[in-house]
């Protein structure tokens, strides 16, 4: 138990110096692709003197993840988050057609101002959108607060232009979601 949780934590500061603040600990993330020298990246949080970690673990960390959030390179000397990046990064996706339907988990003091400029991206590089409700549930759920889930018309935002991803972890990604493209089920009825 306790050792899942230092794993945790220890993921969780993955996820930040991956995908947010690589400066943190000093390592660099490479433009094409988001990758990072597993080696660099291994003693430069090691360096940070809060975390310890070897390889072995880092592979743990990657192979059991539970939304597969890290890949390595075929030889294991890279290693990336497969989404969810603030810093400017190309993952090097190619443009899909998304399924008719697509959801959104949030939370419902946000539907308001989501009403008004649709779903935007954030800090984010892209708008994370689910394949399933019950994933999308998920994603609302962590903020404890009232989720709601949103319905998008992602087949038809497809058809009228606008450019869609599939991370490798399953995560759809697109930059903007116009207001016109949500569909709304009863505002005040959580789930
Ligand atoms: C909301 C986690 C007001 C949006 C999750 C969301 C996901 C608006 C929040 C991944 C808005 C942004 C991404 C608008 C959007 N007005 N609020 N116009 N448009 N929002 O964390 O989708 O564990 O950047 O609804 O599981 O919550 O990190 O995005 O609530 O897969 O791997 O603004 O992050 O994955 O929050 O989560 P986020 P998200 P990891």
């Amino acid at each position: 138990m306790e050792q899942n949780k230092n794993l945790t934590r220890l993921s969780r500061h993955l996820c930040r110096v991956l995908r947010h603040e690589p400066e943190l600990i000093g390592i660099t993330i490479e433009y094409h692709g988001a990758w990072t020298n597993t080696k660099d990246l291994i003693s430069a949080v090691n360096a940070g003197g809060k975390f310890h970690i070897d390889m072995q673990t880092l592979e743990e960390i990657v192979n059991s993840d539970e939304k597969q959030r890290y890949s390595f390179n075929h030889d294991k000397t890279k290693i990336r988050c497969n989404q969810g990046h603030s810093i400017d990064v190309d993952l090097g996706l190619k443009p899909q057609e998304p399924p008719e339907i697509l959801y959104h988990g949030t939370i419902t003091d946000f539907l308001n101002s989501i009403a008004e400029k649709g779903l935007l991206r954030g800090e984010r590089q892209y708008v994370h959108l689910s394949r399933d409700e019950k994933t999308a549930a998920i994603v609302g759920d962590r903020r404890h607060k009232k989720t709601y889930i949103l319905r998008i018309k992602a087949g038809e935002m497809f058809r009228n232009g606008y450019v869609f991803y599939l991370s490798d972890n399953g995560v759809w990604l697109t930059e903007h979601v116009p207001p016109e493209f949500l569909i709304w089920s009863d505002k005040n009825k959580s789930i």
